[in-house]
């Protein structure tokens, strides 16, 4: 067979499994480290790490510099979420594109600062309307909420001495409050005084400041403005999240 035809028989082959991301949505995708619970059992301080933080939120800023317009980053536990900027359309939004060089740079970014080779996987989500962005951010808040809260439980009575599966048992269907109030009277745990980031999260995203500069060749003052990456680590929460998530796609 010649090159030619070959070519052309096999691109055919390939190009039907690849699908396009409709345009008329918001964009997100989440990345989730793959067998974190193991790869953090031995690695990092439970049931958090500033450590571990800090290689993911190093992650995210990464992923928001490697060549996709993302509007904001979020992260929490071992996920990232980053929602596209509405006029992104890097790779044309096919899904094959963005899933894997998403993954793979975020694999690889990780690896590296952490030392252990880790991978990540990738979904895409398409949005259909700004309700959709608001829940979709308020819900992955919230299950960090959820789970901070169960971890911190969980861990204390295993330091304790306790069983896995009794400590398991004991917090079993029981309400926040309840657990609010193990924490504080048994262990001397207070919740709410708990870091923020350990509790809602955290949020990158792109500020544009202004400078006082001068013009090299006249000696001319001149201002100018750059891009640069801020974070916000105080979050508020449930409505207001979503609200705040939102006002991003407002700015720009
Ligand atoms: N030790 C430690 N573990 C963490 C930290 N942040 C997230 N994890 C763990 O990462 C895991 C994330 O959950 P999940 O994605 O469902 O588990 P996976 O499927 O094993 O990756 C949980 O077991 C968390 O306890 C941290 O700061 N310190
Ligand atoms: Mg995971």
């Amino acid at each position: 067979m010649i090159f030619e035809e070959l070519d052309s028989k096999m691109r055919r082959i390939e190009k039907a499994q690849d699908n396009l991301i409709p345009k008329n949505c918001f964009l997100c995708a989440r990345l989730d480290g793959r067998g974190f619970s193991r790869f953090t059992e031995d690695n990092f301080e439970k049931p958090y790490d500033f450590r571990f933080y800090r290689y993911m939120t190093e992650t995210l800023t990464h992923l928001m510099s490697c060549g996709f317009n993302i509007l904001i980053g979020y992260t929490q536990s071992d996920e990232i979420s980053l929602l596209f900027h509405p006029a992104d359309d890097t790779y044309n939004h096919k899904t094959r594109k963005l899933l894997s060089v998403l993954a793979g740079e975020a694999s690889g970014f990780f690896s590296i600062r952490s030392g252990t080779p880790v991978s990540f996987d990738c979904r895409l989500i398409p949005l259909p309307d700004e309700q959709s962005v608001k829940d979709y951010f308020a819900w992955r808040q919230e299950d960090l909420h959820r789970n901070s809260l169960d971890s911190y439980c969980y861990y204390a009575m295993i330091k304790d001495g306790m069983s896995r599966t009794d400590a398991a048992e004991i917090l079993s269907g029981k309400k926040p409050d309840y657990k609010i109030k193990l924490l504080s009277e048994e262990y001397g745990i207070k919740y709410d005084s708990l870091p923020d980031w350990q509790k809602s999260g955290c949020i990158i995203y792109h500020k544009t400041e202004t400078y006082n500069g001068t013009n090299k060749k006249t000696g001319e003052p001149v201002i100018y403005t750059r891009r640069e990456l801020e974070r916000n680590e105080q979050l508020p929460t449930g409505e207001a999240f979503g609200n705040y998530i939102l006002s991003f796609l407002k700015e720009n």
